[in-house]
C-alpha cells in the first residue's frame, strides 16, 4: 500500500507532520526507531537534561487548548517533563496509531513516482517523504584508542540508558564540554568518588535561574499567551524576547554593564544576543564576551582552571552558548579535576581509566558528551536516492545545498525539517517546526487540489538560497568559530559550512511565506 506521506520521526516535528497531514485528509505513516515518541527528548535521558528556551515558548502554539490545557512546572523545563508533555500530545492527538516504533529506516529511493522506504522491518511507500530527523540525532561516538579494551562502564549522554544507572561513589570521566556535558557534570559531581572532565575546546556557560512557575506566573503567562505568541510569530530567534534598544557600541558603559548583568541574571542563550551587534561586530562581541568572562573568574576559584575553563577560540555565541546549575561551581571542589585536552591530549583509553599525553586518570564509569553530527548527519545517512539515481551525500558533498532549507534539489517529493538552510538551531525549534511542517504540508494540499503529483526545486532556486545562507553566515561572526558543530567542525572530514540560516527566523518564515503567496515559483511542479 502506497500512503500519501511517510514521516520519519515521532519528535516535535515528526509529531506534528503526523497531525496535520491527518487533519488535511491525507494518509500517513509514520515510522521511529525509538519505542515512543519524544524524539532527542527521548534520547536524552542524562541527568540534567533541561531545554534552554522557556518552558511556554518551547511548546507548540498550534491549538489554543493543548496551550491551555498544559500546565508547565518550571520556568525551564527538564526533559523528564517534556517527554511527558510530547506523550500528552501523541495521546489528545491521538497519533501513535499512525506510527511504526522500534522501527528504523535505512534508505530511500524515489522510484516511479513514490518514495520507497528501507526500514529495519521491510519497504514502505509513500508519495511523499517528511523526514523529521532531527539536526541533533546522529551521535558522535569517537573513535578513541583502547576504547574496547576499557573494563568500567561507559555511557553516551545521548543514548542515556532508559533505567538511569546508578553511578554513586564510582570515579566517572567525562569526555566533552557541550551543553550535555555541560548539563551532567554538576549532577554526576553530587553522587561520584571523583570526577574527571576532559576537555577539548571550553564553551561559555550561563547560570539558570530556574524556578517553579508560581500561580502568579501561570496566571499571567496565560493572559499575555497571545501576545507572547504574535511577538514570537516573526522574531529573529522565534521567541518574544528581543535585543537590548541600542547596540553594545552605542551605549554608555554604566549603561552597557547593567543591560548584561539584566541578561546574565534573566539566564538561558539570550545572554549570547544582549546586543543587536553582538554577533556581527567583533568589538561589541568583546564586550559580552569580556562580562563573561568576568563573571567566569569570579565562580572559579584557582585562576589557572579559570583560564582553563575561559574560550579562546570563539567569539561568545557563535558557538552554542550553554546554561548551566552550578558547572563552574563544581570545580571548586578537591574531588574535581579539569583536563584540558588542548595541553595534554588523550593518548589512549585503557582497561580502567584514560590515558593523556601528560598522566593516567582511574575511571570506573567514562561518560561520552561528544555531541553529534549535527544538521546533515541524520538525512545523510538515510541518504535518499532521487529519480535520477543522485544521492543526498553526492548532493551535499560540498555542503548542504537545499531550497529554502526545506527541500533539496534533484530529491522530488521530499521534505526535510529542522535542517541546514534554515534557522534551526538559531531559534525556537518547536516554533520552527510548526511553521516549516505548515509549509510543506500546505504545498502537498495545494498540489493535491490542482493534480500535481511531483514537486522538485528548481536547482537555480536551490543554488540561490544556498548562497543566499552562506551570505548571511558571512554577515556574522559565526565563521570565526574555530570548533563549531554549527560548522561542522566536530566530525573529522566533515565539510567545513556554516549550516543554518543566519538571516533571523522572522526573516525566514517571510521567504516561507512569500514563496507559497507567489505559487512556488522556485518549484518545478509536474502533473503526472
Ligand atoms: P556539543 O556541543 O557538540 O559538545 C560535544 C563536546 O564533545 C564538545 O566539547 C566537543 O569538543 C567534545 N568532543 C567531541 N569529540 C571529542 C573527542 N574525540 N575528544 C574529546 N572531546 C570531544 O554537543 P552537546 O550534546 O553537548 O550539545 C549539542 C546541542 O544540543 C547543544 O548545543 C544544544 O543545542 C542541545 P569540541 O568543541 O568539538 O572541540
Amino acid at each position: 500500500m502506497t500512503v500519501d506521506a511517510i514521516v520519519i520521526g515521532a519528535g516535535f516535528a515528526g509529531l506534528y507532520a503526523v497531525h496535520r497531514c491527518v487533519s488535511e485528509g491525507l494518509t500517513v505513516l509514520g515510522i521511529e526507531a525509538a519505542p515512543s515518541v519524544g524524539g532527542t527528548w527521548d534520547w536524552n535521558r542524562y541527568p540534567g537534561a533541561r531545554c534552554d528556551v522557556e518552558s511556554v515558548d518551547y511548546s507548540y502554539s498550534f491549538d489554543e487548548d493543548l496551550q491551555s490545557n498544559w500546565t508547565w512546572t518550571e520556568r525551564f523545563a527538564g526533559q523528564p517533563e517534556i517527554l511527558a508533555y510530547l506523550d500528552h500530545v501523541a495521546d489528545r492527538f491521538d497519533l501513535r496509531r499512525h506510527y511504526e516504533f522500534d522501527t528504523e529506516v535505512v534508505g530511500a529511493r524515489f522510484d516511479v513516482g513514490e518514495w520507497v522506504v528501507q526500514t529495519s522491518a521491510g519497504e514502505r511507500r509513500g508519495r511523499y517523504l517528511l523526514c523529521a530527523t532531527g539536526c541533533l540525532s546522529t551521535l558522535n561516538r569517537p573513535a578513541i584508542a583502547g576504547l574496547t579494551d576499557f573494563a568500567g562502564q561507559v555511557y553516551y549522554t545521548a543514548a542515556w540508558p532508559r533505567e538511569d544507572p546508578d553511578l554513586r561513589g564510582k570515579k566517572i570521566g567525562v569526555i566533552g564540554t557541550g551543553s550535555s556535558g555541560i548539563q551532567v557534570v554538576p549532577i554526576l559531581a553530587a553522587q561520584a568518588e571523583s570526577l574527571v572532565v576532559f576537555q577539548r575546546s571550553p564553551n561559555y556557560t550561563v547560570p539558570m535561574p530556574n524556578h517553579p512557575w508560581s500561580e502568579d506566573d501561570l496566571q499571567r503567562i496565560r493572559q499575555e499567551y497571545p501576545d507572547r505568541r504574535t511577538r514570537s510569530a516573526y522574531a529573529p530567534a522565534g521567541t518574544p524576547h528581543g535585543t537590548y534598544h541600542k547596540s553594545a557600541l552605542e551605549t554608555e558603559p554604566e549603561e552597557r554593564e547593567e543591560a548584561l548583568w539584566r541578561r546574565w541574571r534573566d539566564g538561558g542563550v539570550l545572554f549570547s544576543k544582549t546586543f543587536p551587534d553582538q554577533t556581527s561586530v567583533l568589538a561589541a562581541n568583546d564586550i559580552a564576551r569580556q562580562f563573561a568572562e568576568d563573571r567566569i573568574r569570579d565562580i572559579v576559584i584557582d585562576p589557572e582552571v579559570a583560564d582553563d575553563l575561559i574560550p579562546t577560540d570563539h567569539p561568545i555565541g557563535t558557538k552554542r552558548i550553554c546554561t548551566d546549575a552550578g558547572y563552574y561551581d563544581t570545580f571548586n571542589r578537591d574531588t574535581f579535576r579539569l583536563v584540558n585536552l588542548r595541553r595534554e591530549p588523550i593518548e589512549a583509553i585503557t582497561t580502567n581509566g584514560v590515558r593523556t599525553a601528560s598522566a593516567s586518570y582511574a575511571c570506573d564509569v567514562l561518560v561520552f558528551a561528544t555531541g553529534f553530527d549535527a544538521l546533515t548527519g541524520a538525512m545523510t545517512r538515510i541518504d535518499p536516492v532521487g529519480p535520477g539515481g543522485d544521492r543526498l551525500s553526492e548532493i551535499w558533498a560540498d555542503g548542504p545545498v537545499t531550497f529554502l532549507g526545506v527541500m533539496a534539489p534533484r530529491l522530488p517529493n521530499l521534505f526535510s525539517f529542522s535542517g541546514p538552510g534554515s534557522p534551526s538551531v538559531l531559534a525556537n525549534m518547536v516554533l520552527h517546526a510548526e511553521v516549516q511542517v505548515d509549509w510543506a504540508v500546505d504545498l502537498m494540499v495545494a498540489a493535491r487540489h490542482r493534480g500535481i503529483t511531483e514537486v522538485e526545486p528548481r536547482r537555480d532556486a536551490a543554488r540561490a538560497w544556498t548562497d543566499h545562507v552562506a551570505e548571511a553566515a558571512e554577515r556574522t561572526l559565526f565563521l570565526k568559530a574555530q570548533s563549531s558543530w554549527y560548522l561542522g567542525a566536530n566530525i573529522d572530514g566533515k565539510k567545513r559550512v556554516f549550516m543554518p540560516y543566519a538571516g533571523g527566523f522572522g526573516n525566514y518564515r517571510k521567504y516561507l511565506d512569500d514563496a507559497a503567496l507567489m505559487g512556488y515559483p522556485g518549484l518545478v511542479l509536474t502533473a503526472r
